[in-house]
Formats: C-alpha cells, sequence, structure tokens
C-alpha cells in the first residue's frame, strides 16, 4: 500500500470517529470543512496523487475516491440524524398537542334583511320585474317636490327628515324619488322595476319602527294599468312570500304622490291576530303603502297622464321578516347580536 493510501486512511479512520461525536449541524458543518471542504485535510492530501508515478496513481486515485466516498456518505447520515433529532427536540419544545380538538372557525351568513331583500327580488323577479338602483343621499326636490309635495306641504311632515350641511341635500326617507330617476331613464317606455336599498328617517326607534332600515319601492308605469294590476300583482307578492291563505287588508290611506292610495296589512304572526306590541294590539301588521301614480309626478317623469297610468308600492323588508320569522321587535336587525343573525339569517 502506498504511503499516500495508508495516511488517507488514517487520516478517515480518525475522521470517523470525530464524526460520531458530533451532534449538532454547526459540528458536522465544522467536520465538513476540516475533512472534505475547499482546504480540508483530506481534499490537501489528495493533491498529492499528483506526485505518484504514472502506475500507482489510478489504483491509489480509485482507492482514495473511495475512502472520500465513504467519508460523505458517512456525513450525510450523521447530518440526517442530528436533523431528525432537532426536529424531534423543537417540537417537543413548542408542546403541540396534536390530540386536542381543532377550534372551529365561525361561518358567516347573509344578514337577514339581505336575506329578505333577495327573496322579494326573487318573487318580483318572475313576475318580470327588473331591479333599478337609485340613490340613498337624495336632494329635496326629488325626495319630495317632485312627488307632490312642494315646500310647505303639509304631508312632508308624514317624513321627518336628515338633512345635510349641503343646501338642499338630505338622506332619502323612502325609496320613492327612486320613482322619478326610473321615470325620467326610461321615458317613453313601460316600466317594471323595483328599487330595493335603505331609507333614513329621524324616528323614535320602537319594536316596529328603526332610524334606518330598508324599503322596497315597486313602479309600473304603461297604458291602461289598472288598480287590478296593483291589486293582482301585491296578492300574488303575499301568496309566495308567506304562502298562500294568509289574510291581507287593503286600507285606505293617503301619499302625495299616488292616487287612490292604500296601505296593505297581513295578519300578525306573532299574536296570531290576537293583539301584540309589534302590532300595537291591532291584529294586523302594515308591510306596504301603495296606489296609483299620481298624475302630476307622472307628468314630472316625463310621461303624458292622458296616455300613460301606473302603480306604485314601497314595503319594509324588516317588518316582512319579522312576520316571516316571527321576530318581535325591529331593533334586532341592525344590533349586531350574533345569536339573533344565526336564528334568523
Ligand atoms: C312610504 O314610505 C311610501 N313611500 C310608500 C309608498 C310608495 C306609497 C309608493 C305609495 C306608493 P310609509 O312611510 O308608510 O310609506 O313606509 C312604507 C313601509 O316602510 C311601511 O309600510 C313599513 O313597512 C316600512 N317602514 C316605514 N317606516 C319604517 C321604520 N321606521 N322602520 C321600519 N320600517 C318602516
Amino acid at each position: 500500500m502506498s504511503d499516500l493510501l495508508k495516511q488517507l486512511e488514517a487520516m478517515a479512520v480518525q475522521a470517523e470517529a470525530e464524526l460520531a461525536t458530533a451532534t449538532t449541524s454547526d459540528s458536522s458543518e465544522a467536520w465538513y470543512r476540516q475533512y472534505l471542504g475547499r482546504t480540508g485535510e483530506m481534499t490537501t492530501a489528495l493533491r498529492g496523487l499528483g506526485q505518484l508515478s504514472r502506475e500507482e496513481r489510478p489504483v491509489v486515485g480509485k482507492a482514495a475516491n473511495q475512502i472520500k466516498q465513504r467519508l460523505e456518505a458517512a456525513l450525510q447520515e450523521r447530518q440526517d440524524a442530528i436533523r431528525q433529532a432537532e426536529m424531534e427536540a423543537a417540537l417537543s419544545a413548542e408542546g403541540v398537542d396534536v390530540t386536542l380538538p381543532g377550534r372551529s372557525q365561525n361561518v358567516g351568513r347573509i344578514h337577514p334583511s339581505n336575506a329578505t331583500l333577495r327573496e322579494i327580488s326573487q318573487i318580483f323577479g318572475q313576475m318580470g320585474f327588473q331591479v333599478y338602483d337609485a340613490p340613498e343621499v337624495e336632494t329635496d326636490e326629488t325626495n319630495f317636490t317632485l312627488l307632490n309635495m312642494p315646500d310647505g306641504h303639509p304631508a312632508r311632515d308624514m317624513w321627518d327628515t336628515f338633512y345635510t350641511t349641503t343646501p338642499g341635500v338630505i338622506l332619502r326617507t323612502h325609496t320613492s324619488p327612486g320613482q322619478i330617476h326610473a321615470m325620467r331613464d326610461y321615458c317613453p317606455q313601460p316600466i317594471r322595476v323595483i328599487l330595493p336599498g335603505k331609507c333614513y328617517r329621524h324616528e323614535d326607534v320602537t319594536a316596529r319602527s328603526e332610524m334606518m332600515f330598508h324599503q322596497v319601492e315597486g313602479l309600473v308605469v304603461g297604458r291602461n294599468i289598472t288598480f287590478s294590476d296593483l291589486k293582482g300583482t301585491l296578492v300574488n307578492f303575499v301568496n309566495q312570500m308567506f304562502g298562500e291563505g294568509r289574510s291581507l287588508r287593503f286600507r285606505k290611506s293617503y301619499f302625495p304622490f299616488t292616487e287612490p292610495s292604500v296601505e296593505v296589512d297581513v295578519d300578525c304572526v306573532l299574536c296570531g291576530g290576537s293583539g301584540c306590541r309589534v302590532c300595537k294590539y291591532t291584529g294586523w301588521l302594515e308591510i306596504l303603502g301603495a296606489g296609483m301614480v299620481n298624475p302630476v309626478v307622472l307628468q314630472n317623469g316625463g310621461y303624458d297622464p292622458s296616455q300613460f297610468s301606473g302603480f306604485a308600492f314601497g314595503m319594509g323588508p324588516e317588518r316582512i321578516a319579522m312576520l316571516k320569522h316571527g321576530v318581535d321587535d325591529i331593533r334586532y336587525f341592525f344590533t349586531n347580536d350574533v345569536r339573533f343573525l344565526e336564528r334568523v339569517g
């Protein structure tokens, strides 16, 4: 055996003994640098191959390579063992108990008001109504004047209003100003739309009235539209929304923008008609106002009242949801109580 080979073998035996004592990634890397790195002992010794004779070089070279591969394999094995031990130590230090039950996530759901709005839209969609988007911030002119309530008209008192600091700009008190926008957009075409959205009134908040609530306006304009069309549409809606057989009451009423006007009540599900605080002890819950579009409003929308007629209605989806789900206080809708949202949503 050549001297070089003897030297390499002795070095390998010593290196293997040292490797067995390496217990961390750092010490195994230091070992690598000491023996197999660019300036390591093994690498430097292998450079001595060049001094050997032509006959010796291939034999010693092959044996030297085998020694080097043996050391590389030993290092790999040692590093795998160190990594495994380090991972196990880290896991037990973190103290993760994989047998613990997981924490469940709360799953969101559609808000009861939105769910009701979707249901209403679907029912009217089947009757050929399209959804028309109208602004929540209106002007005094569209919210009142063009709906046949000029400045000083006593009917303005029916809607206590939030005014902004910009003169004439208000939060809409109802979805009816959307009628003017829709008519001006569609005229002279016939119209069959619903206008869902939020309304704002400076009201005393009670079990049945909120300051901010939703409405769904309905507007139909065409030739020969009559009160029977209004009645048929609303009866069909109530039957689909609440199921056949609910009692429905058309009460004569007054709105400046419809003539004649009605309010529509459904028998109160909460008390079965015997009277409770939600229905104000009448047995009925008002869900909407409606009527034939006043000729003045048709004209303000651009339609000739001698050629066109129409009907309109405005309903409160929260009141409808209260009836459907037996909710006895409208304030639950906007107080973010998850128990309520989970039960009714
Ligand atoms: C109006 O707002 C009219 N614009 C409705 C209308 C439209 C009539 C088109 C004729 C033609 P009223 O103020 O009654 O009317 O409100 C209509 C519906 O909105 C009520 O029946 C009720 O369901 C709902 N509503 C009214 N005020 C509140 C409130 N404070 N909180 C919750 N829902 C309300």
